[in-house]
């Protein structure tokens, strides 16, 4: 009698990460989580930004005392906080949503945000272990997804020695198998790409062999997130960054990063008169 294709006794795990300030989305997970019920729970990185409420994500995810990671936006709004990198034009109404984001988080929060380590090593009885990062084992912000190199894939082998990498930040599930080595990205709980609004995580089953991926997406009602939007103030004075993360929820898909880089292609200023030649270029 083989045992190693009953799944139901295997050991689980869940890696949930890209928050970004939506406090609904993440209740929705946990409660999916309550129902599933895994052996653990790792967070991945970004709590903060891009949403209307990084403070209630902290603390929330401060009081779950779950292992956790950092993302890029968490280490970027530490650095800010400590005054490091302030953008020239910080005063702009373009940083109006950052600002807002440094001011809901208390010092215990940012010291809770710079103790997170960068990337983490996940053991469970008797499985293979697993290294968690919120980019690539690289960096935080290199994702590994569509625009993933084999150079770069190269890189990561030489310098990792578990054979299963699970990551997050490119906002959409993404799964590979790179010489022998088994890539993962999960979508976002709170901001997601993939043009399904619902909270979506990854869960990671143990067959004997390898982690299984489960992409499990969650629906929830948005109302209460878009009323944090009205209410927080992101938004006001027509903020256009405010406006472009919305419809990042709205849509499930990237608005705010694209713009920019665009802007930045073409040497023009962060601002609406600059988003209605992008929109109407990108059609
Ligand atoms: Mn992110």
């Amino acid at each position: 009698m083989s045992i190693k294709h009953n799944l139901s006794n295997m050991p689980t795990f869940a890696v949930i990460a890209d928050m970004h300030g939506n406090l609904p989305a993440l209740e929705a997970v946990l409660a999916d989580l309550a129902v599933v019920k895994p052996d653990a729970i790792y967070f991945a990185g970004d709590f903060v930004n891009r949403g209307p409420e990084s403070g209630a994500v902290v603390e929330r995810a401060m009081a779950l005392g779950l292992p956790a990671i950092s993302g890029n936006h968490d280490t970027w709004l530490a650095m800010l906080a400590r005054g490091e990198r302030i953008p020239e034009n910080w005063g702009d109404l373009w940083w109006q949503p950052q600002r807002l984001a440094l001011g809901e988080l208390t010092p215990e929060m940012l010291a809770w945000i710079e103790a997170l380590p960068a990337t983490m090593r996940i053991e469970l009885p008797e499985t293979a272990p697993v290294l968690l990062v919120h980019g690539s084992p690289r960096h935080a912000r290199e994702g590994m997804g569509r625009m993933f190199s084999d150079e770069q894939a190269a890189e990561m082998l030489r310098i990792v020695e578990e054979r299963t990498i699970i990551g997050a930040h490119i906002h959409y599930p993404w799964e590979r198998h790179v010489n022998g080595t088994h890539v993962v990205v999960i979508g976002a709980v709170g901001c997601p790409f993939n043009g399904d609004i619902n909270a979506q995580y990854g869960l990671f089953t143990w067959d004997g062999e390898e982690w299984r991926f489960e992409h499990r997406s969650v629906p929830y009602d948005h109302e209460p997130l878009y009323a944090a939007w009205r209410n927080s103030g992101y938004l006001d004075d027509g903020c256009l960054s405010a406006e472009l993360m919305l419809l990042e929820h709205h849509t499930a898909r990237t608005h705010y990063v694209p713009f920019w880089d665009w802007c930045l292609e073409n040497d023009l200023p962060l601002t609406r008169e600059s988003y209605e030649r992008f929109a109407a270029e990108r059609g």
